[in-house]
């Protein structure tokens, strides 16, 4: 597989692309299912993931397929009543505090259904397409736990981090705890590469980041199988790139701040993903393919290169756009 090289730093025969956020809401297909069934509904019926995944994947005909699921369904095996509301984006209604009950649930069995998903995903899409796994990281799946949902200003999570680190440090082990054992269950399923969202990352200082957040995710690197390449994505983490390659993921995800031509080098050339800005799909395609160009430069046809965006897509993004750019990228790199 194409992805599977590229993570090992092998050469291919085009650079690798994905999409972070491929199959979603800047499809008409998606929105026409969301109408019928509910966000959570759609996430834990493992047909409709099977068919939103591969259908993305083919529509853009990008070289691998992330599984259609969330990075806070995790949060439901440890206590928290989430719900994705209408035009709101996620609510936790029990945020964490210091009584918090984590019940003794078995991950097996809470997540039936994204093992159900992964295999029958596995079984349908083409064998040279890799299939992508993932979970939040522990900081990023927290900050919904302490804030009851997204947030602006991380107030309730700096205030905990800082003022009650046992508490913070508690919540981290339990979503490490289970991240491992979530993970496992998606390569045991079949999926063949894994990535750890980090989304929110970036607000931390690297000291601060080292001390409390570091430890947890090397604990999920370590724990998982050396043949399954792993992703590590963080957004604004510019400034955390080597303190975040030292959890040893075997490729590290750049965001669309950070230029691969001045940080390539610092970080030893280990492999990397990214990095075009989402944002740019909403150009004219003559705009977006001159920052490919430039993004393709840097890269200079070094092995270890996987191209993506430096976010997820923007539910505004014309579809005609993502296939031109995932055509235009494998064009312009065919050896
Ligand atoms: O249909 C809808 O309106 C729901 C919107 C939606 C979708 C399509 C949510 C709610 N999650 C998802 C799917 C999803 N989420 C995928 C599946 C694959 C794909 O779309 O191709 C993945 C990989 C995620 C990951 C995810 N969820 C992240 C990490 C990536 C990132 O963008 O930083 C985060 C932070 C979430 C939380 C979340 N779930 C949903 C929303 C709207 C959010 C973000 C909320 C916020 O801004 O804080």
């Amino acid at each position: 597989m194409l992805l599977l090289d590229a993570c090992n730093k092998q050469p291919t025969q085009h650079v690798p692309v994905w999409l972070m956020r491929q199959a979603g809401r800047y499809m008409q297909e998606y929105r026409d299912l969301r109408a019928k069934v509910s966000f959570l509904e759609l996430c834990k019926s493992p047909e409709l993931v099977c068919e939103t995944t591969v259908f993305a994947c083919e529509t853009i005909r990008a070289d691998a397929a992330i599984i259609f699921a969330d990075i806070l369904l995790i949060t439901e095996s440890l206590g928290f009543k989430l719900e994705f509301a209408k035009n709101h984006g996620p609510i936790i209604h029990n945020p964490y505090n210091a009584s918090h009950a984590f019940p003794e649930n078995d991950i097996r069995t809470d997540y039936k259904y994204l093992s159900e998903s992964i295999s029958l995903t596995r079984a349908e899409l083409p064998q040279h397409k890799a299939l992508i796994g993932f979970a939040g990281a522990p900081f990023t799946v927290a900050t919904y736990c302490i804030e009851g949902g997204k947030s602006k200003d991380f107030a309730k999570v700096h205030h905990m981090l800082h003022k009650m680190p046992d508490i913070f440090d508690l919540l981290m082990q339990k979503i490490t705890t289970a991240t491992i054992e979530y993970l496992q269950l998606q390569i045991d399923a079949g999926a063949n590469c894994l990535q750890l969202f980090d989304s929110w990352v970036g607000i931390l200082d690297s000291s601060t980041y080292e001390k409390h957040i570091l430890p947890h995710v090397q604990k999920i690197f370590q724990a998982l199988p050396l043949d399954i390449p792993t992703i590590y994505f963080g957004t604004r983490s510019k400034h955390l790139l080597k303190s975040m390659l030292k959890a040893v993921p075997t490729v590290i995800g750049l965001d669309a701040d950070t230029s691969i031509q001045s940080t390539w080098p610092s970080l030893n050339y280990h492999p990397i993903q990214g990095n075009l800005d989402p944002l740019l799909l909403l150009e004219d395609f003559s705009v977006i393919a001159k920052q490919v160009d430039r993004i393709l430069s840097e890269v200079n046809n070094r092995p270890g290169y996987i191209f993506n965006l430096g976010h997820g897509i923007v539910p505004q993004t014309p579809v005609e756009n993502v296939i031109r750019l995932v055509e235009y990228v494998h064009e312009k790199t065919t050896r």
